[in-house]
C-alpha cells in the first residue's frame, strides 16, 4: 500500500461520527431541522439563483436541497476534514487509492490528452491509453464503412456485445443514449443475462454471416459471459460451418489477452485495457467499442472531452463551486442527516432510459459497503439505494409515493433545453412536467389551497400535498455526446468523494465476486444427481423441487420430454 494512501487512512482513523465536523453537521440538522423549502425560499429570495452552478455544459440547480449556506460550510468543512482534497490529487496522480485490491482507480487517465502524464510504476499510460482509442477508431471505421466483412464476404449488419456488469451496463446506457448519433444501418444489441432467452431473443432475426460479437470481459472469466459468447460461438458454426470463420465475427474487449486467444479470437482484434480500470468505471475505454462503433470516432472523441472538462472542474475547483463535490455532500447530507435511503433519478429524455440502471451500479456497486477502510464496521450509513426511470413515465407509476408518501425520497431530475427530435411543442410539455415536478415536490399543496379548490372536507387530507421534499435539477442545452460524458463524470467523482467521506474502499466489489464464486458450485450440484445436499434445508429443498421438475412432468414419470 503506498505511504500515501496509508497517510490518507490514519488522518480518517477517527470513526466518521465521532469527529468534530460530523458533530456540527448534527447540532446543524437539530437546530435547522424544522425549516421548510418554503422557509429556505422566503429567507432569500435569490435562492434560486444563487445555489447553482455551472461546468462542462451541466447546469446544476441544487436550491431545492435542504440546505443553506452554513449547511454547506459545514459540509465543505467535513471534506476537508476527511482528506477529500488529498484524495482527488492522489487519483489524478496513479496512486493507488483501491486499497482493498491494491489498485490505482485511473478512469481519469482514460480521457486525458496527451500532453497528460500519469506515471504508473514509472511508465506513462496515457500514450497506451490514446494507442487503444487509435486501434478502436480504425477497427470501427472498417465496420462503418463496410470494409470489415464477414467471413463470407457480406457486409456486417448487426453488432451483439456480450459482457455483463461494468462490460454492458456502460455500453448499453450509452449506447441508447448517443442513438441518435448512431449510424442507423447498423443494428446493435446487447446480451448480458446467462438466461438463455437473453441470447436466443438477441440472434432469432439476424443472419451469422452479418453479425459481429463483441466479447466484452475484463477478466474474460466471467461464467455469464463466457457462456454466452460460446453460445454464439456455436450459432456461428452451425451456419458459417467453418472454424476460421470465428475472427471475422469475433472480437474481444479484454485485459486477459491469454484467455482471448484461446477462444479463438485473432490478438489483433483484442482491444485492450488494464486493472486500474474498474468495470463500472469502464465505458469510455475499449470497452466502449460498440458505442464507438454506433456514433463514429469523432463523436466518441466528444464524448471524452465531455468526460475530461467535468475532470478538470472537478479537480481544479474549489469545493463550495464544485459540481461533483456538492453532490456529493448534498447526498451525505440527505443520507446521514436527513435519514434518507434512497435517490431517484429522473430523466426527461427517452434516450436516457437506461441511465437510472447505469447509476444503480456505479453509485451502489462503489459505495454499498460495510466497513471501513481499516475494516471497521460503519457507524453510520453509506451508500444508498439509486433507482429510477424515464420521465414522464414514472409521474403514473411511483410519483404518487414521491409526493405523498411517508419517505424522504431525493430527486436527481434531468433534463434537456432542446430536443432531438423536435415535434410541434411536445419537448415544451416534457420539460413543464420536469419543472412542475420539482416545484411541487418542494413546495406542495397546502390544506387551505386544496379547500379553495372546492374539495369536500373528509377528502381534503388525502389531497393536501406536505412539499418539503428535496430535489436537484441537472440541465444541459442538448444531449450530445459531449454532455453525456460530463453528465457520467459527474456522478463518477461524486460517488468517489462520499466514498472518501464514508472512508470506504469506492474502487472494490468484494459483493459481485462472492457471486461468481457460488454460482459455479451450485451449478454443480443442479446437474448432479448426488443425494447429500449440504445447504441449509431451505436451500436443499428448492433444488430438490428444482432437479425434480427442470426436464418438465413427464421425465419425472420415467416417460420421453414433451
Ligand atoms: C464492475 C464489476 C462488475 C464487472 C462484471 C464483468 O465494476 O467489477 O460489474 O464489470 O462482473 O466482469 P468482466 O468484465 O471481468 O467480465
Amino acid at each position: 500500500m503506498s505511504g500515501r494512501i496509508q497517510e490518507a487512512i490514519n488522518s480518517t482513523a477517527t470513526p466518521l461520527e465521532q469527529r468534530a465536523q460530523w458533530q456540527a453537521l448534527l447540532a446543524h440538522a437539530n437546530e435547522n431541522g424544522a425549516r421548510s423549502l418554503q422557509d429556505f425560499f422566503d429567507a432569500d429570495p435569490h435562492r434560486g439563483s444563487r445555489l447553482c452552478g455551472e461546468a462542462a455544459g451541466l447546469y446544476l440547480d441544487y436550491s431545492k436541497q435542504r440546505v443553506d449556506a452554513t449547511t454547506v460550510s459545514l459540509l465543505v468543512a467535513l471534506a476537508d476534514a476527511c482528506g477529500v482534497d488529498k484524495a482527488i490529487a492522489a487519483m489524478f496522480s496513479g496512486a493507488r487509492i483501491n486499497t482493498t485490491e491494491d489498485r490505482p482507480a485511473l478512469h481519469v487517465a482514460l480521457r486525458a490528452p496527451l500532453t497528460e502524464r500519469i506515471e504508473l510504476d514509472g511508465h506513462s499510460v496515457v500514450p497506451d491509453v490514446h494507442a487503444v482509442l487509435e486501434h478502436m477508431a480504425n477497427f470501427s471505421a472498417q465496420v462503418r464503412d463496410g470494409r470489415w466483412t464477414g467471413f463470407s464476404g457480406k457486409r456486417i449488419r448487426n453488432i451483439i456485445n456480450i459482457g455483463i456488469g461494468g462490460s454492458d451496463l456502460g455500453p448499453v446506457m450509452a449506447y441508447e443514449a448517443l442513438r441518435h448519433y448512431s449510424q442507423r444501418d447498423l443494428t446493435l444489441r446487447f446480451v448480458s443475462n446467462v438466461d438463455p432467452t437473453d441470447f436466443i431473443e438477441a440472434t432469432r432475426d439476424i443472419d451469422p454471416a452479418e453479425t459481429l460479437f463483441i466479447v466484452c470481459s475484463k477478466t474474460f472469466t466471467t461464467e455469464e459471459t463466457l457462456t454466452n459468447a460460446q453460445a454464439a460461438r456455436e450459432w456461428c458454426l452451425a451456419s458459417l460451418k467453418d472454424p476460421a470463420a470465428i475472427p471475422r465475427h469475433f472480437v474481444a474487449v479484454s485485459a486477459n489477452p491469454e484467455a482471448v486467444g484461446a477462444f479463438g479470437i485473432d490478438p489483433a482484434n483484442r482491444f485492450g485495457f488494464w486493472d486500474w480500470v474498474g468495470g463500472r468505471y469502464s465505458m469510455d475505454s475499449a470497452i466502449g467499442l460498440s458505442t464507438m462503433i454506433a456514433i463514429g470516432a469523432d463523436n466518441f472523441r466528444d464524448m471524452l472531452a465531455g468526460f475530461r472538462a467535468m475532470d478538470v472542474h472537478f479537480r481544479d475547483t474549489p469545493f463550495v463551486r464544485n459540481l461533483p463535490v456538492l453532490m456529493a455532500l448534498i447526498g451525505v447530507w440527505n443520507t446521514n442527516f436527513l435519514g434518507a435511503e434512497t435517490v431517484a433519478v429522473l430523466p426527461y429524455a427517452q434516450y436516457l432510459k437506461r441511465f437510472p440502471a447505469y447509476l444503480q451500479q456505479l453509485m451502489m456497486e462503489s459505495n454499498g459497503k460495510q466497513v471501513s477502510l481499516e475494516g471497521h464496521r460503519m457507524g453510520v450509513q453509506t451508500g444508498p439505494i439509486y433507482w429510477g426511470e424515464a420521465g414522464t413515465n414514472g409521474q403514473h407509476s411511483f410519483y404518487q409515493l414521491l409526493h405523498q408518501g411517508t419517505r424522504l425520497v431525493p430527486c436527481d431530475f434531468i433534463g434537456f433545453c432542446q430536443s432531438l427530435n423536435p415535434l410541434d411543442k411536445q419537448h415544451d410539455l416534457l420539460m413543464a412536467n420536469l419543472f412542475a415536478q420539482g416545484e411541487a415536490l418542494a413546495f406542495g399543496k397546502g390544506a387551505d389551497a386544496v379547500r379553495a379548490e372546492g374539495s369536500v372536507e373528509a377528502l381534503v387530507p388525502h389531497r393536501v400535498f406536505e412539499g418539503n421534499r428535496p430535489s436537484s435539477t441537472i440541465l444541459f442545452d442538448r444531449l450530445t455526446p459531449h454532455a453525456l460524458g460530463a453528465l457520467v463524470a459527474l456522478y463518477e467523482h461524486s460517488a468517489f468523494v462520499q466514498g472518501r467521506i464514508w472512508n470506504i474502499d469506492s474502487f472494490d466489489q468484494w459483493g459481485v465476486k462472492l457471486g461468481k464464486q457460488l454460482a459455479k458450485s451450485a451449478q454443480a450440484e443442479l446437474l448432479a444427481e448426488l443425494p447429500d445436499l449440504r445447504h441449509d434445508s431451505s436451500t436443499n429443498t428448492l433444488i430438490r423441487h428444482y432437479r425434480e421438475r427442470r426436464l418438465g412432468e413427464e421425465t419425472r414419470d420415467g416417460k420421453e420430454r414433451r
